[in-house]
């Protein structure tokens, strides 16, 4: 299997409708060994009844907000497992307020608040994880962005900018990286009802729209994004670094 001998680190579990979890599913079935990190706020008990269903899985705490935080995580991880294959990082978070006013009210804290852990997060644990050289040759990274860094959603707001630093941090971290080998990649996923898109206002139509309109006609799942992240983790994408794939359903290309 395409995963066969790799050990991948998933960051950000919150529950079953999690991309995490989607893209833990399918690294799990395509062979590999993989490894979770949660949000300190989130309920462990929840999150190790769900990952008893990935043999061999285990969850640490990581706030995304700190790098002694993330330090203390990966140094846990590589002290146990030795060196990984891999790490997706599937964090974001902005204050409700910021996705729910127009996006010039957005206030100085929540713009850095929503950068900080939605994208400068990537940054620092790409940065630790090769300090603390806990990275086998070939390493990937992954992260998810969303079609809002692009074009104006609405809502989406300082998340839109988060995103958008987000992918540009994948350009330049696949330069820096690349030099010891590893890869870096984002996944722009079509919209998916998970706990992160709970409240948001039309998000059923914006379901909708993406039915009608994008080539295929559907919504996407976690597990299909998920396989996505598996070829990226895999080395039948060793080629492919800096790259933004659009696991959408084709609904980018659409004009009117
Ligand atoms: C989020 C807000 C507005 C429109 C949105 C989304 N659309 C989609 C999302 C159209 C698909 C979900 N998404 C892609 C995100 O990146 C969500 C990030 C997010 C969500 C919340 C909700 C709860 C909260 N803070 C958040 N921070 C980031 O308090």
């Amino acid at each position: 299997m395409i995963l066969d001998n790799k050990k991948v680190l998933i960051m950000g579990i919150r529950n079953k409708w999690s991309i995490a979890w989607g893209a833990a599913q399918s690294a799990y079935e395509h062979g590999a060994q993989v490894i979770f990190t949660y949000n300190q706020m989130e309920n462990l008990e929840k999150i190790n009844e769900l990952i008893k269903q990935i043999p061999g899985s285990k969850a640490y705490p990581c706030d995304a907000g700190s790098d002694e935080s993330i330090t203390e995580c990966l140094t846990q991880i590589k002290n146990e497992y030795g060196k990984i294959d891999g790490i997706l990082h599937s964090i974001a978070h902005a204050n409700t307020e910021d996705l729910r006013n127009d996006f010039i009210l957005t206030s100085r804290e929540g713009y850095a608040h929503a950068c900080d852990i939605s994208s400068y997060s990537f940054v620092a644990t790409a940065r630790i994880a090769r300090q603390l050289d806990m990275l086998n040759p070939g390493a990937s990274f992954i992260t998810f962005t969303y079609y809002g860094s692009e074009k104006v959603m609405e809502g989406y707001n300082v998340m839109g900018v988060a995103k958008a630093a987000l992918e540009t941090s994948v350009k330049y971290l696949s330069k820096d990286l690349g030099k010891d080998g590893y890869r870096v990649n984002a996944i722009s996923a079509g919209p998916i009802k998970t706990l992160s898109a709970k409240g948001i206002k039309d998000f059923s139509t914006i379901l909708d729209v993406v039915e009608k309109r994008a080539p295929l006609h559907n919504n996407v799942t976690i597990n299909q994004v998920g396989d996505v992240s598996t070829f990226l983790f895999s080395s039948l994408s060793n080629c492919i670094t800096g790259e933004v794939i659009h696991a959408d359903n084709g609904f980018n290309v659409t004009g009117i």
